[in-house]
């Protein structure tokens, strides 16, 4: 990861559509796991929005804020 590429992390409660939100922004439908449940994405996962070669964005998806370990 390039040191001047902005990094941007989902961060709210759970159940609140940040999985959706991050799969929106990607323009990719099989990003992570939506669920209409708590507690459905359980590990923080990394995305990148590419312009040809370049990383103009890294995207971090985030367990709900309840999990507390998870988030950390
Ligand atoms: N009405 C409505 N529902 C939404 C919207 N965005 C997401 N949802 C629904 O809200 C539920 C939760 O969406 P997720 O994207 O899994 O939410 P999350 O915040 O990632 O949930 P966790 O990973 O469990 O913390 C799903 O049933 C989605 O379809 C929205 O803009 N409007
Ligand atoms: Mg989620």
């Amino acid at each position: 990861m390039k040191n001047n590429t902005l990094s941007l992390a989902v961060v709210g409660h759970t159940n609140t559509g940040k999985t959706s939100l991050l799969r929106t922004l990607l323009r990719d439908s099989r990003f992570g796991e939506v669920k209409n449940a708590p507690a459905t994405t359980r590990h923080v996962e990394q995305a990148a929005i590419n312009d040809g070669g370049e990383t103009l964005v890294y995207l971090y998806d985030t367990p709900g804020l309840e999990d507390a370990g998870g988030v950390l």
